[in-house]
């Protein structure tokens, strides 16, 4: 069977003379079989059209055929969620996961105790890396091994594309972050050499964030953020001990997944 790549961004125009500048409003992607290119298509352009960031200027919406025997099909992370009374003891939660991910990381790599220093320095780094991420349009890609960034345009990040839940035939024009962010995270759990991901929303109104990985699984923390901050980013953390970061971003840009999230 045939697939088809459907991938829409909408923006508006804000400024005015040389300050004139585009800005993002709504984007979405999805990965469906012939039959629903159409009606997602339309989904999608709704989406755009009642975005609560205002009406849109421009929107693009790319379609593109894509061949069953380029898919790999993964299986969902397992999810785990993380309640907590206040933002600041889920981020503090987060940092926890990610640093005794990273420290697991370089230790297994290791031959001596090299990296002791490094595991310090990145625990005490990794709130700072995360501010960084905040004008970002795509995600930080932060080598462990090197301390290095590895973004070939740091304002812009990296970003995972191509990729759907399996047999979601649904046609939803309203944004489910949850449905989104398991997709993204397994694929880029998967990428090569990825240790793991941050991830608090951008979107002023949901302060749920996550944590995963292959080792952590998905792991949901119901509050990352105070209600209101529009805030938010991605942290790609990679070993460049294990893959080049050549083939871990040719793999988040280019291979099409479709994740398994089960019924
Ligand atoms: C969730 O598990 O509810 C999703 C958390 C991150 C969402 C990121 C985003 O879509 O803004």
């Amino acid at each position: 069977m045939d697939y088809y790549s459907l991938k829409m961004r909408a923006s508006q125009q804000v400024g005015e003379g040389e300050q004139k500048r585009e800005q993002h409003i709504s984007g979405a992607e999805r990965i469906v079989n012939r039959d629903s290119v159409e009606a997602v298509c339309a989904a999608m352009v709704r989406r755009a059209m009642t975005h609560s960031k205002g009406d849109p200027d421009f929107i693009n919406v790319k379609i593109e055929k894509i061949h069953e025997s380029d898919i790999q099909i993964l299986k969902a992370l397992p999810v785990t969620r993380v309640d907590v009374e206040t933002w600041q003891e889920g981020l503090e939660k987060a940092f926890g996961f990610i640093n005794k991910t990273v420290s697991d990381g370089l230790l297994r790599e290791a031959r001596n105790d090299e990296y002791g220093v490094l595991i310090k320095d990145f625990a005490q780094k990794l709130p700072e890396l995360l501010r960084e991420t905040f004008p970002m349009r795509g995600a930080m890609l932060y080598d462990i091994a090197t301390c290095e960034r590895l973004e070939p345009d740091h304002e812009r990040g990296v970003r995972a594309t191509y990729m759907d839940a399996l047999h979601s035939s649904e046609v939803d024009s309203c944004k489910n972050h949850f449905n989104e962010a398991i997709v993204l995270a397994t694929k880029v759990a998967n990428a090569p050499g990825m240790v793991a991901e941050f991830c608090v929303s951008d979107d002023p109104n949901y302060v749920t964030g996550y944590v995963a990985s292959k080792e952590l699984g998905y792991v949901r923390i119901m509050k990352m953020k105070e209600m209101g901050d529009e805030n938010g980013g991605r942290i790609f953390l990679f070993d460049s001990r294990k893959a080049s970061a050549e083939e871990c971003i040719e793999y988040l840009q280019k291979k099409k997944i479709l994740v398994d999230v089960g019924a």
